[in-house]
């Protein structure tokens, strides 16, 4: 491997082809530190021709390459699977953000751009990118186009895909397809930028991208409620779409034993009591009379006897010391030890049956086990995580087969939105139909026929077609 190294070195310069195990070591483990695996080496290309020369030396020696943005993802899937000979490939050093088009309303960054810096350039010339997700501190535009990542607003905007008009990529080649236009129409053919977007750096990598903006709302307002049970969050859901469903975009659960939690863990406070099941409620317009609307839907669900208990935000500071509850639960989670992550969508007439079984099954198979649950209930999207505590991890894949041949049973899917990884690969094998898994396989082949692509993660080696 010594003139593939000498190559890179030559390329990149010393500084940004790091093989010293210690400069090594934070790129090797994924951010719940469940995952590491070894590389040859940390390349940090700082252009699209050096990713592209990069990637085309890796392709001439064979050595598999594994994408990586803000290492946040939760499903293993920037980090190294496998003992095949690899790289990890950071696009950290390619920030730049070109200027926005507030009236065309785009935004072109490149793949190493932090999510929040980008919301804030936008946000600067008066439009917003409303891709919100608590790791948008450290999340990247690559990393998000390429695991097509949700986050709280999705049941009003859509997910990463639906923000993406351009896209430049690099082949497993290293050829680099430019597709950076700013169209939110173009019919032109096959639109070939979706099969990049979820992919999870296994056809290539993402170097940058044109993303759309939408107008920014002058006016928000935020509810933290409380209510008795699933069925009382789902009807209030019901409600709010009646009343002001164009407004709404957040409605997110959170169990009461999730906010207990943030509040023991964090040192936050919820300051709305009872019930089982707390929702944080967001509506954002630009109209005048949100704030009234907003008042009269809550005072409906009160006399519809759908609340326990509730506040609405007074302040734009009481707004975001509410959304703190929301956005510290996975950081909760993760101050307890080892936990299970179950990203599960299904049709919400389904949910509450689901969580009953889970909870049953649960009890016979891990007592030590404690569920935390929360989510984007606007989105049937939730994460039914499970606290390992004293249980043996040698039974960890039981729990999650568990799971996932429940969400199986109610027609829904095992990963709404943080992909699969080398998490879930296995039981997506499981579950999946033949012919779907043959057709990804397939796709993969034709695009990256030596395989070498992020091994191990998103889609089964070539092999497992029969
Ligand atoms: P990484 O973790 O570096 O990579 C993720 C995947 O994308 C890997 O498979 C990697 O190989 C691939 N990849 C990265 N960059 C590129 C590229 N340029 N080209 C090709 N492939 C690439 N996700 C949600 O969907 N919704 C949430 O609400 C949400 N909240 C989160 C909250 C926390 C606290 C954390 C830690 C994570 C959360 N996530 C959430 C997970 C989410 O997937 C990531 O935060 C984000 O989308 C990944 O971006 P990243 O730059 O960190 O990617
Ligand atoms: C969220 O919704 C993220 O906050 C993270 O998707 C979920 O920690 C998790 O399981
Ligand atoms: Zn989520």
């Amino acid at each position: 491997m010594q003139p593939f190294l000498d190559g890179l070195r030559q390329l990149l310069g010393p500084a940004d082809l790091l093989t010293d195990p210690a400069d090594m070591a934070p790129y090797l483990t994924d951010w719940r530190r469940m995952f590491s695996g070894p590389a040859l080496a940390i390349l940090r290309p700082g252009s699209t021709e050096q990713v592209s020369a990069a990637v085309g030396l890796c392709a001439q020696h064979g050595v598999a390459i594994v994408p990586q943005g803000g290492n946040t993802g939760l499903a293993g899937g920037a980090t190294p699977q496998g003992r095949a000979p690899q790289v990890v490939l950071s696009l950290a050093r390619m920030t730049a953000i070109g200027t926005p088009d507030p009236i065309g309303m785009v935004i072109e960054a490149q793949a190493g751009c932090i999510l929040q810096r980008v919301k804030e350039v936008a946000a600067d010339c008066g439009r917003q990118l409303p891709i919100s997700l608590a790791a948008e501190g450290s999340a990247t535009v690559g990393g998000v186009i390429a695991t097509n990542a949700g986050g709280v607003n999705v049941l009003r905007y859509g997910m990463a895909r639906d923000f993406v008009l351009g896209l430049e990529v690099v082949l497993p080649d290293g050829t680099v397809v430019k597709g950076l236009k700013p169209l939110r129409k173009d019919n032109a053919g096959f639109d070939w930028k979706h099969l990049f977007i979820g992919s999870e750096g296994a056809f290539g990598i993402v170097t940058a991208a044109v993303l759309r903006l939408t107008p920014a709302t002058r006016h928000r307002s935020v509810a933290l409620l409380s209510v008795q049970d699933l069925p009382a969050a789902i009807r209030l859901l019901g409600l709010f779409q009646d009343r002001i469903g164009e407004t709404l975009s957040a409605f997110e659960l959170i169990s009461a034993d999730a906010i207990r939690l943030v509040e023991t863990q964090c040192g936050l406070g919820a300051p709305v009591s009872g019930g089982s099941w707390f929702l944080l409620v967001e509506a954002a317009s630009s109209l005048d009379g949100l704030p009234a609307a907003v008042q009269a839907t809550l005072e409906a669900a009160y006399e519809a006897g759908l609340l326990q208990d509730g506040t609405l935000a007074a302040s734009e500071q009481q707004a975001q010391s509410l959304w703190a509850l929301r956005e510290h639960v996975t950081e909760a989670e993760s101050r307890c030890g080892k936990s299970l992550k179950h990203d599960v969508s299904l049709p919400l007439r389904r949910m509450g049956a689901f969580l009953e079984s889970i909870q049953a099954r649960l009890a016979g198979l891990a007592p030590a086990a404690r569920l935390n649950i929360f989510g984007h209930l606007g989105d049937g999207n939730l994460h039914v995580n499970v606290i390992l505590g004293d249980t043996p991890l040698s039974i960890a894949s039981r729990i999650t087969g568990m799971v996932h041949d429940l969400v199986a049973e109610a027609g829904g899917s095992i990963s709404a939105e943080h992909g699969l990884g080398q998490y879930r690969l296995a039981d997506w094998q499981r579950l999946t139909l033949k012919t779907e898994r043959d057709l990804a396989i397939d796709i993969k082949r034709a695009m990256d026929p030596k395989g070498l692509m992020n091994p191990g993660k998103a889609v089964p080696g070539t092999s497992h077609r029969q």
